[in-house]
């Protein structure tokens, strides 16, 4: 068994239908009905939306509040699909510190972003508006 796969389990324990429904409408506004009619496959449509094509593994969300990302840092296998939700009034970005992934545009209330991260690693991640904002994610 690998050693991550109590922390996988509680992850995906956290995770509920409603955000991911949330996810499909803000992301997908123009086919808002569409996405929640397909709400049971939204991963898999989801995985189209993110910058990366490649097979998503399991999501992982992170929260953006208050001006922070959290969790921070953020551990996942690798394979991971990651996924930024931006809960403050304030837009923000999320850009790779690296490039190792396509910057986001600049994410409205609520709005998402997300990316597969495939290489075993450390990715230094922060908010192109605020450069003050920085988050960590290893993947494994
Ligand atoms: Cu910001």
């Amino acid at each position: 068994m690998k050693p991550f796969t109590p922390a996988r389990r509680t992850l995906l324990s956290a995770l509920s239908v409603t955000p991911l429904l949330l996810i499909a409408g803000t992301r997908r506004g123009y086919a808002a009905s569409n996405a929640v009619r397909h709400a049971a496959a939204s991963t898999a449509d989801m995985a189209h939306t993110a910058a990366d094509s490649a097979q998503a593994g399991p999501s992982y969300r992170i929260e953006i509040h208050n001006f922070a990302f959290s969790p921070n840092p953020l551990t996942v296998p690798k394979g991971a699909r990651i996924v930024w939700t931006n809960r403050d009034d304030e837009p923000h970005t999320i850009v790779s510190a690296a490039g190792a992934f396509q910057a986001s545009r600049a994410l409205d209330t609520d709005d998402s972003f997300a990316t597969v991260l495939e290489q075993p690693g450390t990715y230094a991640y922060f908010c192109g508006i605020h450069p003050m904002m920085v988050g960590k994610i290893v993947v494994r």
